[in-house]
């Protein structure tokens, strides 16, 4: 991969795993730099750096999801680590209410609970053992649409339910400047910043452009509400309740009378709480198993960051392009 290379440059933005079958497609594949000179390839739709495309296409080959699966799908930095813990609370509520100080949500990253298919278990591996995972086993990815679906609806099972969270572009990109700072360990200067901002307004990032990502699963989930579910960060934040509640009912466990009247519901909000997650030692000071620091996981998760960081010229440029893109679909940001 040409571009400067960084040391704390993470495996899923390299090229050393990829067979000899996928150079020769990537040989064919649209090409683009990223903000920081790393190659990006468009395959169906979506960039990707060689690593993760090589690893897509082994999740495309050989993932079969059973029904209990579950998949959280998410675009870097649209919510992924929140909809992992909450998902993991919910899902697994019975085996630790009597005993809530072994949660494994306070001794884990919600990330190696909850493992990406292609940056972790596909990654270097065409044929990872996920028998031994226990049922529901929880998955996630940022996949594009068009990969995953190819996957799920090759299973011989019915399928399996998928629940894609997402958030404003403009903080999703804030989210990700700074993440990126926090992975390279530096504070980038401002032009980086605005040639980063210049590969989000084209869509030449990795799993981008946002636009295509957001309407594949919005559409998706407009075709087949019964499994796919499409969640907007915002919207737990401003309606943390109803919107974990909506989650509980889509994954067939919805809350109990008995269950909401003993506050199980806000225990799962106040233990899947930015503030709770960020403060435990393992959070503060792990490592997670893709090799990337647990704290970098954890910043504000304020709505509106945003404004903090783009000029009103580059928030408007930003709206216009998502504007034009979602015109028609129903998808509205605020
Ligand atoms: P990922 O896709 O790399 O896993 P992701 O979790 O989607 O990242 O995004 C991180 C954002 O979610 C951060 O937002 P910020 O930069 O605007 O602060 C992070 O603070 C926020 N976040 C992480 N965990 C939670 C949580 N439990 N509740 C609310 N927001 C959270």
């Amino acid at each position: 991969m040409e571009g400067h290379q960084e040391p704390h440059l993470p495996n899923y933005m390299k090229d050393d795993n990829v067979s000899q079958e996928t150079k020769n497609l990537i040989s064919s594949l649209p090409s683009d730099k990223d903000f920081m000179g790393y190659t990006l390839y468009n395959y169906k739709g979506c960039w990707y750096y060689p690593n993760p495309l090589q690893a897509v296409l082994d999740v495309q080959k050989h993932f079969r999801p059973r029904k209990t699966d579950i998949i959280l799908a998410s675009l870097p930095k649209g919510g992924t680590t929140w909809l992992k813990s909450l998902v993991f609370a919910l899902v697994h509520r019975e085996k630790y209410s009597e005993n809530p100080q072994i949660h494994p949500l306070l001794s884990q990253n919600p990330h190696d609970l909850v493992p990406f298919l292609e940056i972790e278990l596909y990654a270097g591996n065409q044929t990872p053992d996920l028998t031994k995972f226990p049922t529901p086993m929880i998955y996630s990815t940022h996949m594009h649409l068009n990969t995953l679906r190819e996957a799920t609806t090759k299973s011989s099972s019915s399928p399996c339910k998928v629940v894609y969270v997402c958030r404003g572009i403009k903080d999703t990109f804030v989210s990700g400047w700074h993440y990126r700072n926090m992975l390279h360990r530096t504070k980038m200067d401002q032009t980086t910043f605005e040639l980063m901002f210049e590969g989000y307004c084209k869509g030449v990032l990795l799993y981008g452009p946002y636009w295509e990502h957001v309407l594949g699963y919005w559409k998706w989930s407009l075709e087949d509400g019964e499994n796919v579910l499409f969640l907007k960060y915002e919207e737990i934040i401003e309606e943390p309740r109803g919107q974990v509640k909506r989650l509980a009912k889509f994954l067939d466990c919805p809350f109990t009378d008995e269950e909401e009247k003993s506050g199980s519901v806000e225990e799962i909000l106040k233990l899947c709480s930015l503030r709770n997650l960020s403060n435990l030692e393992i959070n503060k000071n792990g490592t997670t198993r893709i090799g990337i620091d647990s704290n970098v996981f954890f910043r504000k998760g304020e709505v509106g960051d945003w404004k903090n960081h783009l000029t009103p010229q580059m928030a408007k440029k930003i709206d216009d392009i998502i504007e034009c893109k979602l015109q028609g679909s129903g998808l509205i940001f605020q």
